[in-house]
């Protein structure tokens, strides 16, 4: 039997047949749309989900790019057994997902975006938006895809779209694959109608296996472990993603094997488990980052080891130091010349652990592990209640948040000061507590992946953490929140500018440059002092936020923090919680170095000194071999 259908029809038809399958448990894979219409969909795509709404629901949204993040946002909460799909007009409206689709690709989560393209046809090149290169008639900008999606390809037929929707699945569901996945639409298929097979569209189910490793490898693993004198975990994204925490937990406990954690693993283990020792790496404690210097076999599990886990291969410093990687992806297995146990984390840590039955570290070593735990819980309960002022410290807003949350309620970050702070001090009590976009991090995904959270998890409290620059950035999905009747609680830490960059910059001499929002000239508002060159700008944030529809304060100290956040819990509304902190107030290093490389020749000392310290520190970087 066939279905006359157009194409974005049968898409549409498709998507909401797809499910899939982890131990037994099936959900929708695509569990809806966002959209922001142009001529590229709005008579394709768009027409399709006005047609069949039960089929699929539909979400407006305010950015493109945005809307990328608040898919991402959801398949990550989701641990990628479902996602939302995205649909944009051609050109501006496509090329605005580029940067979600890199975000997506980078952190390994699944999205399907379907930007609208060209006409396949070209009966009237070229059309309003497109790209025209002289040499090559079937370029447009949608190409700008390809090197950041794990799939690609350009439905220029009707029934083209039975092989590629079906290859897309297979990489979307695949965990080792997955990332962004884009299927362009030229705007004249998507209307063309086809006679679709009535089977396409059955309900397919698409499995995601628990891959052993290879048993061989297991063993050579355990036997490095055994002769270890130091072995230490490093839990990244895919112990969450696996749900392998409580897997992890009982190695540990029959091990001691301490654990420190990346940015996308920070909630693997709880915050107060004895051998859970936090963040690990340029932003690490001072627990991690010691237990590391000395680890002679660094076990990972789930981690792409960026250069922040490593502080840049440094803080791993036993110059023997040997890697074994757990990991779904090979290439990822194969990093620091790691012994690679390619497969599931949790099969990978069950195997695993049945071949290490009988096997602990020393005693002296668990007992040093969590030593180091309570010593660094102390430091945290210090940097939570500072008590500093006039303004307050963005520790103690930290801790302000984190005391306001409930075990299961969510922090969502990404770009400036705050993820490395967080980092550092956030106590996870819960795997799926801790959302730092840190692979991309990227400005602007606070507000947008928060929506895409709590969407995917509307039971849990959901606080956004963002700095004004990124608010400034990408604060438009609160909008969308308000319309949607989807409540996020946004603590916006206002430090006029971007101060993370500041900071850098002055520790690479060069005195916080181009960072601090100021005037450069008199402002428009009159010559008084407070438009007079150099002065912060006036931007009010508060009346921004509640311009959008949010609840909107401005506190003046952590005490008052604490009553909106409180409010803020009770409310049904989305609010937006603006603070001011101490810009130079900053929470100390411990033991970590990050290669940002400083300039060889310059006329300022600053810079030339910066120079000495970098290449002395450059010295600790090992290879890894
Ligand atoms: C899209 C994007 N552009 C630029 C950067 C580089 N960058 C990282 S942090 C940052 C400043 C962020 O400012 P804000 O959100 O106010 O946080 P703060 O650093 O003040 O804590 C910049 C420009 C980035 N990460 N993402
Ligand atoms: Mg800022």
């Amino acid at each position: 039997m066939a279905i006359r259908l157009t194409m974005a029809q049968a898409l549409v038809r498709f998507l909401a047949a797809q499910y899939s399958e982890r131990d037994g448990v099936e959900q929708r894979f695509i569990e809806g749309c966002f959209g922001i219409f142009g001529h590229g969909n709005v008579a394709g795509v768009g027409e399709a989900l006005f047609e069949r709404p039960e089929l699929i629901t539909y979400y407006q949204a305010r950015n493109e790019q945005a809307m990328v993040h608040a898919a991402v946002g959801y398949a990550r909460m989701r641990n990628r057994l479902s996602t939302v799909a995205c649909t944009s007009s051609i050109g501006p409206g496509a090329t605005n997902m580029v940067t979600g689709a890199a975000l997506a690709t980078i952190n390994r989560l699944p999205v399907l975006l379907l930007p609208g393209d060209v006409f396949a046809a070209r009966p009237v090149d070229p059309v309003l938006q497109q790209l025209e290169v002289p040499w090559r008639g079937d370029a447009s900008v949608n190409d700008a895809f390809k090197p950041v999606s794990r799939y690609w390809d350009r439905i220029t037929r009707p029934e083209q779209l039975i092989p590629s929707a079906l290859q897309a699945m297979r990489v979307l569901t695949n965990p080792a694959e997955t990332g962004a996945v884009t299927l362009a639409l030229p705007q004249d298929v998507q209307a063309e109608a086809y006679e679709y097979p009535a089977n396409f569209f059955e309900k397919r189910v698409w499995s995601v296996p628990r891959v052993e490793p290879d048993s061989r490898a297991l063993d050579r693993a355990a036997a490095m472990i055994h002769a270890a004198d130091r072995p230490m975990i490093v839990a990244g994204g895919g112990v969450i993603y696996s749900e392998a925490s409580n897997a992890l937990r009982q190695l540990v406990e029959m091990t001691g094997i301490p654990v420190g954690e990346t940015q996308a693993g920070k909630g693997s283990l709880p915050h107060d488990h004895p051998s859970s020792l936090g963040a690990v790496g340029a932003t690490g404690t001072m627990a991690a980052n010691r237990l590391a210097r000395e680890a002679d076999v660094v076990i990972g599990i789930g981690t792409r080891w960026t250069d922040f886990t490593t502080a840049s291969h440094t803080v791993f410093g036993n110059a023997h130091v040997h890697f074994i990687n757990l990991n779904v992806l090979d290439f990822d297995a194969h990093k620091n010349s790691g012994l690679a146990l390619v497969g599931d984390a949790r099969a990978g840590i069950v195997a695993l652990g049945a071949r290490l039955r009988g096997y602990a570290v020393d005693a002296s070593y668990r007992d040093l592990a969590a030593r180091l735990n309570k010593e660094w819980d102390r430091e945290v309960d210090r940097l939570y209640h500072l008590g500093h002022g006039p303004l307050p410290a963005q520790s103690e807003v930290i801790g302000a948040v984190n005391e306001a949350a409930a075990p299961r309620d969510v922090v969502v970050c990404a770009a400036g000061s705050m993820p490395g702070d967080l980092h550092k001090l956030w106590r996870a009590r819960d795997p799926k507590q801790y959302h730092v976009e840190y692979g991309y991090s990227c400005m602007g995904y606070e507000i947008a992946g928060a929506l895409g959270v709590k969407m995917a998890a509307p039971d849990r409290e959901v606080f956004s953490m963002v700095g004004d620059g990124s608010y400034l950035m990408m604060s438009s999905e609160i909008v969308t929140a308000v319309q949607e009747g989807i409540k996020l609680i946004i603590v916006l830490v206002d430090n006029h500018g971007f101060n993370s960059i500041g900071g850098l910059s002055r520790s690479l001499g060069t005195d916080g440059f181009g960072t601090q929002f100021r005037f450069r000239k008199n402002g428009s508002l009159g010559l008084d002092s407070d438009t007079a060159p150099g002065a912060v700008l006036p931007i009010d944030l508060v009346a921004n936020a509640a311009s959008l529809g949010a609840e909107a304060v401005r506190v003046r100290s952590v005490d008052e923090l604490r009553g909106a956040l409180e409010r803020a819990r009770q409310a049904t509304r989305t609010s937006v919680i603006c603070i001011e902190v101490d810009r130079y107030e900053e929470v100390p290093n411990y033991e970590s170095w990050w290669d940002v490389p400083v300039a060889e020749v310059a006329s300022a000392e600053s810079v030339t000194a910066a120079r000495r310290e970098y290449e002395k520190a450059r010295k600790k970087e090992q290879r890894y071999l």
